[in-house]
């Protein structure tokens, strides 16, 4: 059923378009804490019951009651070519049907590995996981291991997966629960983590002022995407590259969302700031699960089996993730679908500021590339105490307003949206017009 036939551009009500999301929601919560494997999943900061989905195709998804959406949410970021993407599908298919674990090495996790290295030219040597957090949790002890120090120095609003000693002052679906640290997190393991503003770098000098003997690594987003998108002030990134130099702790990009998403490479690449380790997930498994730690070679061979630092995983290079994510890294690499998405990303960011500005509306969009945030504030976001003074009740009306007219975002005021290579001008242009109509 399309929009129109289901009444959709009648703004007819959610609980009438999507009854069996709402009954699948009922069952599901009383076998899945929450009704949901993923807390933001749930809908609680903007309301309502959150929707089921049961297929997606390019930059549109169907909702169990046949209801079509325009997907600007993009499962959170892996999906820069949009849904089923017929030669990632196909690649899925091919390693599927070969056998989908092995617990052995295989020959498609080489030619992987070979492409991020060729991709990101700092990269000498990379591990694969099996999720984003898992990478993280990895580069962490890696670094500790390294250098033999302890402390860490994370950024308020940085989120890294929820690996313990990182849930503090964390953004993403901490930040939108309005939950400052996880319960069962014992103080002895964040009692090695600093924490400091984003983009502020007086900050960071007078903790490393501080520990600088202490400090194992300094790990960041160098584009902040757990707070709304926030990209790092000009300077910042070299500012941060220079101080870990200085101190002999590591530096750490946290790639898991940016990784290939606003270039065939990762954006420390892009920016000329090399970083010591960089933690990659999402679009390098093609929308399998999959992370991925990568690095310089005399660090990364502190991993196991030839250093001290250990990590495993059954699933680890699991042939069918890599084989999706190989297909998607190729794919961009020799499509290059990143200035349009750029240009598309643009447009709507343009078109929407350009009106709350002319209307005096407390809103603007955040824009890079193809990522995006609807921030419910006229001011810049540049760091997480801005991003907390925004309109979030604003925010939970708008995203339902856009639901109704056939559009999906991120149900958070904290997280960054997507265009996709699959999304078209004509997604950008309904996603406009229905965004001025929900700002009437
Ligand atoms: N941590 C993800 C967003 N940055 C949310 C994942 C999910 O809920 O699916």
């Amino acid at each position: 059923m399309n929009r129109e036939k289901a009444g959709f551009n009648d703004f007819t009500t959610l609980n009438e378009l999507h009854m069996n999301s709402k009954e699948l929601f009922a069952r599901a919560c009383k076998v899945i804490p929450g009704g949901v494997n993923s807390p933001v999943r749930a809908f609680n900061s903007v309301g309502g019951d959150p929707v089921y989905i049961v297929k997606g195709n390019g930059s549109r998804m169907q909702t169990a009651d046949g209801v079509e959406l325009i997907d600007f949410c993009g499962s959170w970021g892996p999906l820069p070519l949009g849904h089923a993407r017929p030669e990632v599908v196909e690649a899925i298919k091919q390693a599927a049907s070969d056998g989908t674990s092995f617990g052995t090495n295989t020959p498609r996790e080489v030619e992987f590995a070979e492409l991020i290295c060729e991709l990101v030219p700092y990269i000498d040597m990379v591990r694969l996981v099996s999720s984003g957090t898992e990478a993280v949790m990895t580069a962490l002890r890696l670094a500790r291991g390294y250098t033999g120090r302890n402390k860490i120095l994370k950024f308020e609003g940085g989120y890294h997966g929820h690996t313990d000693c990182l849930l503090v002052s964390a953004g993403s679906g901490l930040l939108t629960a309005g939950i400052s640290s996880s319960a069962g997190v014992p103080d002895s393991m964040t009692a090695d983590i600093f924490v400091a503003p984003y983009n502020d770098i007086d900050a960071v000098r007078q903790i490393v002022s501080e520990n600088a003997n202490d400090l194992a690594a300094i790990i960041m987003e160098p584009v902040a995407g757990n707070m709304g998108l926030v990209p790092s002030k000009p300077g910042f990134l070299e500012e941060l590259r220079q101080i870990s130099d200085d101190c002999g702790a590591l530096l750490i990009f946290d790639e898991v969302i940016n990784g290939f998403r606003l270039g065939p490479t990762t954006y420390g690449n892009m920016c000329d700031v090399t970083p010591d380790l960089t933690t990659l997930g999402k679009i390098i498994g093609g929308g399998m699960p999959i992370g991925a730690l990568g690095g310089r070679k005399d660090i990364m061979e502190s991993l196991a089996p030839l250093g001290a630092v250990y990590q495993a995983g059954t699933l680890s290079g699991n042939p069918v993730a890599v084989a999706a994510g190989m297909t998607t890294l190729k794919i961009l690499r020799d499509e290059n679908p990143y200035p349009e998405m750029a240009r598309l990303g643009k447009k709507l960011a343009d078109s929407v500021n350009s009106h709350c500005a002319e209307k005096n509306i407390d809103m603007h969009i955040a824009q890079l590339g193809g990522v995006f945030t609807p921030f419910f504030r006229k001011e810049e976001i540049k760091n997480l105490e801005d991003a907390k003074c925004c309109d979030t009740k604003q925010h939970a009306k708008f995203f339902h307003s856009m639901l109704k007219s056939g559009i999906y975002l991120p149900p958070s005021q904290f997280e960054a949206a997507f265009v996709s290579a699959a999304h078209t001008e004509e997604d950008i242009n309904i996603f406009v017009e229905k965004t001025l109509l929900a700002l009437q």
